[in-house]
């Protein structure tokens, strides 16, 4: 697809998230729409936000856990982008406002501290990572009624990514095992999601390793001091206006965010 065409697309989504206005998903226009052309629509999309003194702080992954792929009906991993502007501080209060259909749902981020490029293992990956910490992650899919069908489509949409949220309580890789955390997601205090971090690219640690190789297809890297989000343990669930939703992880402590009425 020519650069032109590329460039409209990133920019008639981007005019979707700001003026808070559903669309059609583009494959609907676009059926040759390829994998490799939708990440180019989510990096001028970014390009976008960036020129508006947006600032890119890392990554998430996406589709990383089989209850996710089955919920969307999709069938590999993806990645999106993460802002500054996108960060929620843990404990504050959120207003939907500006955001078109919420869902939220339970993660697990990295902190990297080195670069990190091209065919790692796990154990590199490992290596490579400064603390860990529970999240919480906020979709807002551009399309109408939260659907696509096609991995283009939620590509080229950043990955539905609105907003995150980093738990306050960070822990060295040392200090905590990851493989196998219970999660467990309150509404209210009603648990409303329960998971287990191996749902997580079946390791949390195998979506960083996933994420490496998939920049690397585009000759990128994932830069020191990133915030990774390696994926979704649960589904995600509509977000209602006057909730508190919190995410326990077993071992790494909670996260908070306090929805408000409006
Ligand atoms: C795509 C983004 C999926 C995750 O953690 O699996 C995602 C979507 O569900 O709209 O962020
Ligand atoms: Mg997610």
């Amino acid at each position: 697809m020519n650069t032109e065409d590329i460039a409209h697309i990133a920019g008639h989504l981007d005019q979707a998230r700001v003026s808070i206005q559903e669309v059609e998903r583009i494959t609907l226009q676009h059926p040759n729409l390829s994998l490799d052309d939708a990440y180019r629509v989510q990096k001028q999309g970014i390009a976008l936000r960036i020129a508006r003194s947006e600032k890119q702080v890392g990554y998430k992954m996406g589709l990383t856990s089989r209850a996710k792929r089955e919920q969307m009906n999709l069938t590999s991993p993806i990645y999106g982008v993460l802002t500054d502007a996108m960060q929620i501080s843990d404990g504050a209060d959120f207003s939907l406002s500006r955001l078109i259909h919420p869902r939220i749902e339970a993660e697990i981020a990295f902190i990297t501290k080195k670069d990190i490029r091209g065919k790692i293992t796990s154990d590199e990956a490992l290596q490579s990572v400064d603390s860990i910490c529970a999240a919480l992650e906020i979709l807002d899919s551009r399309y109408l009624h939260f659907k696509y069908f096609s991995l283009p489509d939620v590509v080229a949409d950043n990955a539905s990514s609105s907003h995150f949220v980093l738990s306050q309580t960070r822990f060295k890789p040392s200090e905590v095992d990851v493989a196998h955390l219970e999660m467990v997601m309150d509404v209210n205090g009603v648990p409303v999601q329960t998971a287990f971090s191996s749902a997580i690219s079946e390791h949390p640690l195998n979506s960083l390793v996933q994420l490496s190789h998939l920049l690397m297809e585009d000759d990128q890297l994932i830069p020191a001091g990133s915030i990774v989000l390696a994926g979704a343990a649960t589904l995600a669930i509509p977000m209602e206006p006057r909730t508190r939703v919190k995410l326990k992880v077993e071992n790494l402590g909670e996260v908070t965010v306090r929805v408000n009425a409006d």
